[in-house]
């Protein structure tokens, strides 16, 4: 890869802080309390019988891994299902529910220095939309179609403290118009508190420098939130809890996470850790990385909504595009 050069950042956009509340003339709401990324709101939340339905029905969510060679995809992958991925080249495997689960593991930009690295990323995703377009226009089409599309990409950081490089932000730009792209600091054990914090700020600042649309999307309660005559209508308890995750997962972003396929033992239980000459990192302690928090929200928080994104947003944009290209004489479903 050619050697990053620091994009510009403006100061001002490194701005996290909340904007100050809007005058509405309402009673103020009360003050949002901390909630930590250990409770939750999505899958979990809605009811029992949708959930048994769902359970019962199955579902496919399938991951992407995309960063350089060696910044640790297939162990975190493996660490996060707990399994062992062949050749690291993805695996259909079940969950403990018998649930599938398929990761897909591109290494396509690896020592890659040109601008079109991420065609392979790309072309894979659109892909996958393709072959679940074909299939429900088939006038005999099977009640439930195979779904192979994209649900997630994990864009791994090298955890360089430094910025993010010019080739990160293209790839990520790229596939963030196609698919749900969760960007995450890689092997995060190398870099002390204060640095991991910096390096999250300035990436952070610059993901919204460059317009880097990352999931979850920070507009979803828009429309919501309008009733027309510019006021904001209360929100309900529910309403209240979602955006209170939302807010807290959007901090949290990019995940710095630490990954093991191996157990160590800590105080006499056998723990997913590296075990360094100065101590165990044990990665599923929140104290030490953010892989419990990075789980939590893939597998319970907003497993149901990321794939219902890439259903209702990335696919259809694609099967739009397709259908208007077949009606105009183009090229049609490819
Ligand atoms: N310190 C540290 N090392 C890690 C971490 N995760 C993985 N490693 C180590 O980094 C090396 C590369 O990890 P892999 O998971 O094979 O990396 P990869 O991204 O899949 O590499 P490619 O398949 O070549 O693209 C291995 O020796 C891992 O043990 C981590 O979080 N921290
Ligand atoms: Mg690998």
């Amino acid at each position: 890869m050619s050697s990053p050069t620091k994009p510009a950042v403006p100061a001002t956009s490194a701005a996290t802080a909340p904007a100050p509340p809007a005058k509405t003339g309402l009673p103020a709401p009360p003050a949002e309390k901390k909630i930590a990324l250990t409770s939750y709101v999505g899958f979990d939340s809605i009811t029992n019988q949708i959930e048994k339905k769902l359970l019962k029905r199955g579902f496919a969510f399938n991951l992407m891994v995309v960063g350089r060679s060696g910044l640790g995809k297939s162990t975190l992958t493996n660490t996060l299902f707990a399994s062992h991925l062949i050749d690291s080249k993805g695996l259909l495997k079940t969950n403990e529910n018998g649930q599938p689960i398929q990761t897909t593991e591109i290494q396509s930009i690896s020592h890659v220095n040109n601008t079109l690295c991420w065609d392979p990323i790309i072309k894979h995703i659109q892909a996958q939309y393709s072959l679940y377009l074909k299939k429900e226009l088939t006038p005999l089409r099977d009640r439930r179609i195979p779904d192979t599309r994209v649900h997630a990409v994990l864009f791994f950081i090298a955890p360089t403290g430094h910025a993010l490089t010019p080739l990160d932000i293209a790839v990520m730009k790229r596939i963030s118009e196609v698919a749900n792209v969760i960007p995450v600091i890689a092997k995060s054990d190398s870099l002390t508190l204060e640095e991991r914090a910096a390096f999250k700020k300035r990436i952070k600042a610059e993901i919204e420098f460059h317009g880097i649309r990352t999931f979850p999307y920070a507009d979803v309660f828009v429309d919501e939130e309008d009733d027309g005559r510019g006021a904001q209508a209360p929100l309900d308890e529910e309403t209240r809890a979602e955006r209170q995750l939302l807010h807290a997962v959007r901090e949290c972003i990019p995940f710095a996470v630490v990954g093991s396929e191996k157990n160590v033992v800590v105080d006499g239980k056998a723990v997913r850790g590296r075990r360094t000459r100065w101590g165990v990192i044990n990665v599923e302690n929140e104290d030490h990385c953010e892989f419990i928090a990075l789980r939590n929200f893939l597998t319970r928080t907003h497993l149901q909504e990321l794939i219902d994104v890439t259903s209702m947003i990335h696919y259809e944009a694609f099967r739009t595009k397709q259908l208007l290209a077949l009606k105009n004489g183009g090229a049609g479903v490819v």
